[in-house]
């Protein structure tokens, strides 16, 4: 993917707050400190575009970012994060399940874990109500460097089997960057299958 241009647009922390729904979006979703902002600053070829912090619970409201002026990346907070309080995580899951089931213009999630923790309930959760809801999701296992190679085909496989995705497993680090180009390009398919974007803008390299 060529990046032309990023832009912050807003945070939100309910629906009201959420820019118009005219560009196509892709939030990336999944537990606490699992590298979400991370991923997107490596998407964008950026160091601090996506706030990333060693406490989790760093991003607190939903982020936008407009790509190239065609479409959005949008940050979301993780789940399943201890530190906050019963009712805040009980706000952020109605925003984040509002978000996620009512925004029209979301083409996919990209769902991540931590290749080297074991899913927990949350992310079994999160994948069979994303499942349940329809909404489509790209699955990728993270910090890959932290793994070798025996552990990262385990890992890949056991992802098969306990998490029903209709896609591939991606597996990916943004410290190395690998395997973010076959992100864009899974993502970048999925932007261009629709009409509202400048395809002009979506080139992926190779
Ligand atoms: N080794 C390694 N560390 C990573 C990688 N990606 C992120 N990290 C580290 O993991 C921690 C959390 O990264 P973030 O990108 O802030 O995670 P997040 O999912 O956005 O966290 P929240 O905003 O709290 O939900 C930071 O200390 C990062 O430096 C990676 O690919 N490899
Ligand atoms: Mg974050």
């Amino acid at each position: 993917m060529r990046i032309n241009s990023v832009e912050f647009v807003t945070s939100a922390d309910r629906m009201t707050g959420c820019p118009p729904a005219t560009l196509p979006e892709i939030a990336f979703a999944g537990r606490s400190n699992v590298g979400k902002s991370s991923i997107i600053n490596s998407l964008l070829k950026r160091k601090d575009t996506a706030k990333v912090s060693s406490t989790p619970g760093k991003t607190r409201l939903i982020n936008f970012f407009r790509v190239n002026n065609s479409f959005h990346l949008v940050d979301l907070p993780g789940y399943g994060h201890a530190r906050v309080s019963a009712a805040e995580k009980k706000r952020w899951g109605v925003f984040i399940e509002d978000y996620l089931t009512k925004r029209e213009t979301l083409r996919v999630v990209v769902l991540l874990r931590d290749i080297s923790i074991p899913p927990v309930a949350s992310d079994t959760d999160m994948a069979d109500w994303m499942i349940a809801s329809g909404i489509p999701f790209i699955e990728v296992l993270t910090k890959a460097d932290k793994a070798g190679q025996g552990e990262i085909a385990r890992r890949v496989n056991a992802a098969r089997e306990t998490i029903p995705a209709d896609g591939a497993v991606l597996v990916v680090s943004s410290k190395t960057g690998l395997g973010i180009d076959k992100l864009w390009k899974e993502m970048s398919g999925r932007l261009l299958a629709s009409d509202t974007v400048n395809h002009s803008e979506i080139v992926h390299r190779g």
